[in-house]
């Protein structure tokens, strides 16, 4: 198959949270992201989200930055090129240095469009099972809101929740939360907070009952996250610190981490992101999808790379309503009975509502 990318348009879009989304490095209040709608010569379209934040606080990318790259960089590089694969993307911005969220913004959209295209799902196009997608939510909050939101999470049916932690978090109150909810799987998100503390702060999470600990060292810290490997029984999970394949290989050879969190956006697309999961396919280090405060067109592209059977842990899959008033997606995404299912539609089967 061969198709010609005819044009490409960017979307600003900016809503605030429900409510405010507390990490050990940022409270962010409300949420920009481009949206991209990419078409070919006969007019099929494929979507894409640049997820990158307002502030460089969780990558060093920004919204602002993004557009700059995007329209002045990237869009000349693959407008009116003709390709027979999506993964030919890859090789067009291979002389741009990092702008990964800029880079998977139109490279996730290119997927979606040669997924309509050959008229099949995204998540078969990838070679996923059609099976319902975990849900998971994230409890990002004041330490005194934890339990209601659990409790409320935990009504919903989200078989998985994610705590924010921080050095300060109260230990008993989280070891009492766990303790109530036995049938939740509970992930820790430390976001890098352990960096300029003791490291005996960290060894005294270990007990509380997590299923894991995300980033507790920021994403350089490798030679950290190897000793917390070393010395905790609770498995240390990567998420900034994965931003490659590269990243992956090193986390695998200095043994720094036992699970991996595949993030599209900080992966710079689709290509990428297989490379990783290939990889730890060979390793057999668990893997899960992330999110970062999305909208629909980002989730339904996380939903398809859910569907490979490699996924083995529940990811950061909530309903369109937990952190949005209106979505950008026509229908909005929703979680029943603790599951998402796939949508039957070719390609990422969510429309845009702009
Ligand atoms: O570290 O996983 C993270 C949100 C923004 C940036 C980074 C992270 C997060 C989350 C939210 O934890 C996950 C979600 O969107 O459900
Ligand atoms: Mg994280």
């Amino acid at each position: 198959m061969e198709l010609t990318i005819a044009g490409i348009e960017l979307h600003h879009v900016k809503k605030p949270l429900k409510t405010p989304f507390k990490t050990a490095l940022q409270t962010v209040r409300e949420r920009e992201c481009i949206l991209i709608r990419t078409m070919d010569a006969e007019g099929v379209e494929g979507y894409g989200e640049c997820v990158a934040f307002s502030t460089p606080w969780y990558t060093e990318e920004t919204i602002a930055g993004c557009r700059f790259v995007l329209e002045k960089v990237l869009m000349p590089l693959v407008l009116n090129k003709t390709l027979t694969s999506p993964g030919q993307v890859e090789e067009l911005f291979k002389n741009v240095k990092g702008n990964r969220m800029a880079k998977a913004g139109i490279e996730t959209a290119i997927w979606d469009l040669f997924a309509k295209k050959q008229k099949v799902p995204l998540w078969k196009f990838i070679g996923g099972i059609d099976k319902p997608i975990p849900a998971g939510v994230v409890v990002a909050s004041d330490e005194d809101k934890i339990m209601e939101q659990v409790e409320a999470a935990a009504a919903k049916g989200y078989e998985r929740i994610k705590l924010k932690v921080t050095p300060a978090s109260d230990r008993d109150l989280l070891k009492g939360v766990i303790g109530r909810f036995p049938d939740i799987l509970f992930f820790a998100d430390a976001n890098g907070g352990f960096d300029d503390e003791p490291f005996e702060k960290l060894l005294a999470f270990d007990s509380i009952g997590f299923a894991l600990i995300e980033q507790p060292f920021s994403e350089e810290q490798w030679l950290l996250h190897a000793r917390a490997k070393k010395e905790m029984e609770t498995p240390i999970c990567l998420d900034e610190s994965i931003r490659s394949a590269e990243d992956a290989r090193r986390m695998i050879e200095l043994e720094a981490g036992d699970v991996i969190v595949l993030k599209m956006g900080r992966l710079g697309g689709w290509s990428e992101t297989l490379k990783v999961v290939e990889l730890c396919r060979a390793h057999g280090i668990r893997m899960w999808v992330g999110g970062m405060i999305e909208f629909g067109v980002s989730k339904a592209h996380n939903l398809a790379l859910a569907s490979l059977p490699d996924i083995s842990l529940p990811g950061d899959f909530s309903d369109s309503d937990h952190f949005w008033h209106e979505d950008v997606v026509e229908p909005e995404i929703r979680v029943d009975t603790g599951k998402i299912a796939l949508r039957s539609e070719t390609g990422i089967g969510y429309n845009l509502k702009i």
